[in-house]
């Protein structure tokens, strides 16, 4: 079979069923949706899938916190992701649930064919334990240090730092996450995937993946370093049992994915199709996932597809980070734009978002949302160039020709500018440039506008009738190639230009290359009516306002606890704080880490080492000699294997560093009282 002839399984990351819907969210899903829609057009049949992840200690913490069990918090997100995708257009073929009968056998399935193949091993490992609640703390019932860069991270990954999978135990002075407690460790018997012995198999597959260079470099790079094996059990009652062991359930990364294969098999069971199709034979898998999650689709899930003998993905296109306002995207500082009440209850259609969302920047790039921008986009390039193009090819011809399509030939060069939009659509797709894609036919309804114009039809139709209807005719076959072309983007509202152009069936289901069939003369044009309405400013101010007001009332609520959690200490507790001078001596980056440097510092006559956060702010070699302020008698830590004893002062100003340093200069090893 020629690989272009491979059945096509597209699937997208699996949203937790844990909260509700956000703009970072749909970074992942437009895009997948366009390329589906993308490749319907290019006369494929491909298979979208997608659903929720319904495990995870998230899902047990968020519903112990909100005194709901997970299984309810579960079935109302899952509902809730359902509709949002209904009403932003996602079209999974289907959306499954991870907490599904049919996820528990396929993950039981594949679990006993890696322990019939030898991969799984049983361990005794040191976990993270609270004495006060009395209980394990996997993965995010713990934070802590991340042991490689510093940053505060979780128990399963380092989510602030630097992004790495945090094996159980890894974490560096665990807490617990429900009651605050230090933590202490138990020894407990694991299962264990052995990951190690697919380091050769995953630099080979890595090499010919396809996809985002993103996802592949950044996993390439992880594999050339050691790969350890990987924990896949926890002491946990939710989740999918561990084979011949009810006390345990298999980590939410190893059941999460095969909710791919147990949705494309609860797919066929509905749909009649054949799932061994795409998991068992020859196809083409392509993952749309968020750029934080590639170790688990380019390392964790290869092996296992590999080891329990699934056919392996193809392709992982991995999306750029999400920017809100150019601040960091964030839920807890209100840095966020819920879909559903910000921005669909607000009377916003669907299209406009994901005409944002593809073409704002390169799929692999950050991509910032302002309410701004988002209007001068829509006013600009909907409302101004698409929209008034198609309207003005439209109405001139209802007022001129009695509504219907004018005879004529097409200009060559009018052919020539569609054939390479339709060229450039194609390529996009096949380079997951969604920014590609709309920008490419952007330029046509620009072509479009400046072709109008060029022409003057208004004149013509006085002076030459004939040439006005063919100028029209040609118009009218950009707009409909328009129509083609952006119909992944903005299904619904190309399907409103597809009707006024009054074609037969829908935008939905032409092929890229109708958009060449010349259009029959005499055919009547529908209604003609405005496709796009413009934003107004009142309306962005309004949704500002929103957004302001959110993020005021979280910062007002953050001072609060600050404060509260404030409380005055004694002055022989602060006694107990040895607050010195010091001079650095030598600094130097730490390999592997953005953010840390080692530093060598003379506190006395002593010289001590002492890694500091300040890499991201400081060069190394403007340190050399400065005069600091350190904190002396601070318990040893090692960060990213680097032994730290002491602490740099530094005022956080919004997360960089601004060094504290004596007025004048100061011998090292002066108290600070
Ligand atoms: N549920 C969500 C995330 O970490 C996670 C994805 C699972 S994909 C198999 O982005
Ligand atoms: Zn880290």
């Amino acid at each position: 079979m020629a690989p272009s002839d491979l059945p096509i399984l597209v699937t997208c990351g699996l949203p937790y069923a844990n909260g509700p819907c956000h703009i970072g969210h749909l970074r992942t899903y437009v895009p997948a949706d366009i390329y589906v829609r993308g490749l319907k057009k290019l006369g494929k049949d491909p298979l979208f899938i997608c659903g929720s992840d319904s495990h995870g200690t998230p899902i047990v913490v968020n519903a112990e916190e909100r005194g709901t069990t997970p299984t309810e918090l579960v079935a109302l997100y899952h509902q809730h992701f359902d509709d949002v995708f209904g009403r932003m257009e996602v079209e999974f073929d289907y959306f499954g649930n991870t907490d599904d009968p049919s996820n528990h056998r396929r993950t039981r399935s594949l679990v006993e064919a890696l322990m019939e193949e030898g991969y799984v091993y049983p361990q005794e490992i040191q976990l993270a334990y609270c004495p006060s609640c009395d209980r394990s703390l996997p993965d995010r019932y713990v934070e802590g240090i991340c042991p490689y860069c510093g940053s505060p991270a979780r128990g399963d990954e380092c989510d602030q730092g630097c992004g790495r999978h945090l094996e159980p135990g890894e974490i560096a002075e665990p807490l617990c996450k429900v009651c605050g407690s230090k933590a202490g460790y138990r020894t407990q018997k694991h299962y264990f995937f052995q990951l190690s012995a697919f380091s050769d198999f995953l630099v080979d597959f890595l090499q010919e993946l396809g996809g985002t260079t993103n996802a592949r470099n950044y996993a390439l790079e992880w594999v050339k370093q050691e790969l350890k094996d990987w924990c896949i059990t926890r002491n946990l009652d939710w989740g999918v049992k561990f084979p011949g062991h009810d006390e345990l359930v298999v980590y939410v990364w190893v059941d999460a994915p095969i909710g791919y294969i147990s949705f494309t098999e609860e797919w066929a069971l509905r749909a009649d199709g054949d799932f061994e199709r795409y998991w068992r034979n020859p196809s083409r898998i392509v993952h749309f996932i968020g750029g934080d999650i590639v170790y688990h689709h380019c390392i964790f899930w290869p092996a296992m597809l590999k080891g329990a003998g699934y056919t392996l993905p193809s392709a992982v296109v991995a999306s750029g980070m999400l920017k809100i306002d150019n601040k960091t995207f964030s839920k807890s500082r209100g840095y966020v734009v819920w879909v559903i009440d910000d921005y669909l209850d607000k009377g916003l259609h669907p299209d406009l978002l994901r005409y944002y969302l593809a073409s704002y920047t390169s799929h692999t790039k950050e991509l910032n949302f302002s309410w701004k921008i988002f209007a001068e986009k829509v006013n600009g390039e909907l409302v101004g160039a698409l929209g008034n193009f198609v309207n003005r090819a439209v109405t001139f011809t209802a007022k001129n020709f009695d509504r219907s399509v004018p005879a004529g030939d097409l200009d060559p060069e009018v052919t020539a500018k569609i054939e390479a939009a339709i060229a450039e659509a194609k390529a996009a797709l096949e380079e997951y440039e969604f920014k590609k894609f709309a920008d490419g036919a952007m330029a046509l309804a620009d072509f479009g506008n400046v072709y109008f114009q060029s022409h003057e039809p208004w004149k013509l139709a006085k002076s030459d009738r004939v040439r006005c209807g063919a100028v029209l005719r040609n118009c009218l076959q950009i707009a409909k190639a328009l129509a083609i072309l952006f119909s992944p983007v903005m299904p619904e509202k190309m399907e409103s230009a597809w009707r006024q152009l009054g074609l037969s069936g829908t935008a939905a289901w032409a092929q890229f290359d109708d958009a060449l069939v010349p259009m029959d003369a005499g055919r009547k044009l529908g209604v003609p009516e405005h496709i796009f309405e413009k934003i107004d400013d009142s309306m962005v101010s309004d949704l500002e306002e929103i957004f302001r007001d959110r993020v005021a009332a979280l910062e007002a609520k953050k001072g609060k606890k600050g404060e509260e959690k404030m409380t005055a200490i004694k002055f022989e507790d602060f006694q107990r704080l040895d607050i010195r001078t010091a001079v650095v001596r030598e600094a130097e980056p730490i390999k592997g880490s953005e953010k840390l440097l080692r530093l060598i510092v003379e506190i006395g006559s002593e010289e001590r080492q002492i890694v500091a956060g300040i890499a991201k702010t400081h060069r190394p070699e403007d340190l050399v000699g400065r005069n600091i302020v350190v904190l002396a008698n601070l318990e040893p830590a090692k960060l990213f294997g680097v032994e730290s004893r002491g602490m740099l002062l530094a005022a956080d100003l919004e997360g960089s560093a601004v060094l504290l340093v004596p007025e004048t200069k100061t011998p090292p090893g002066t108290k600070i009282r």
